[in-house]
């Protein structure tokens, strides 16, 4: 079965002013579905289209197949971005990761400065991350595609750091978007999800 593109769990306006409809038009249905549409032309007809998604990203990491785990990991990481941001979101975590980040990073504050830190500090287009590794919780960041997953991690929440995330809302002010993710975007109730599913 070909991939295929995610609906957004919100409506696309849903989440102004801190993303907007223009920018999720652009973000979710061009680039995301460039990335759906490329790789399934990509793996057409390869034993890489029978696999799941984290599969295919991992074996084309392993092959150093580069188009197409560009494409992959993209589609991947994305699928991700979607769930962990809903209207309303943001602020202070809930729940099991609030502790977890706690305990990890000495505070709340402390842990949004570090994952700013990581997000702005990434040069040029990639992924600010929140990751299990080994059972520690860490903030890691990578660049264009690549993710979590071939580093054997388990990601939490990723945050796009590519200019086409924010561009349309806050030009070059990369620390405004994530400033505003982290304050108004973050899906904590996901990302508890993704705890549990790793423990
Ligand atoms: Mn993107």
């Amino acid at each position: 079965m070909p991939f295929e593109l995610p609906s957004l769990p919100y409506d696309r306006s849903a989440l102004e002013p801190h993303m907007s409809a223009q920018t999720l038009d652009f973000h979710h249905g061009k680039h995301h579905q460039t990335y759906v549409n490329t790789i399934n032309k990509l793996i057409e007809g390869t034993p890489m289209a029978d696999m799941p998604l984290e599969e295919v990203v991992k074996a084309a990491w392993t092959d150093k197949n580069t188009a197409a785990f560009n494409n992959a990991a993209q589609v991947w990481n994305h699928n991700l971005f979607w769930v962990v941001m809903k209207p309303g979101g943001g602020g202070e975590p809930t729940g099991e990761i609030k502790d977890r980040i706690t305990s990890a990073f000495g505070s709340v504050d402390d842990f949004k400065e570090q994952f700013k830190a990581a997000g702005v500090g990434q040069f040029g287009s990639g992924w600010a991350w929140l990751v299990l590794d080994n059972g520690d919780l860490k903030i890691t960041k990578t660049p264009n595609g690549e993710n979590p997953l071939i580093s054997g991690q388990t990601a939490l929440m990723g945050c796009d750091v590519w200019e086409h995330s924010y561009y349309l809302d806050y030009q070059n002010r990369r620390p405004d978007y994530l400033s505003a993710w982290l304050d108004n975007l973050v899906n904590w109730d996901a990302v508890n999800e993704n705890l549990a599913k790793a423990s």
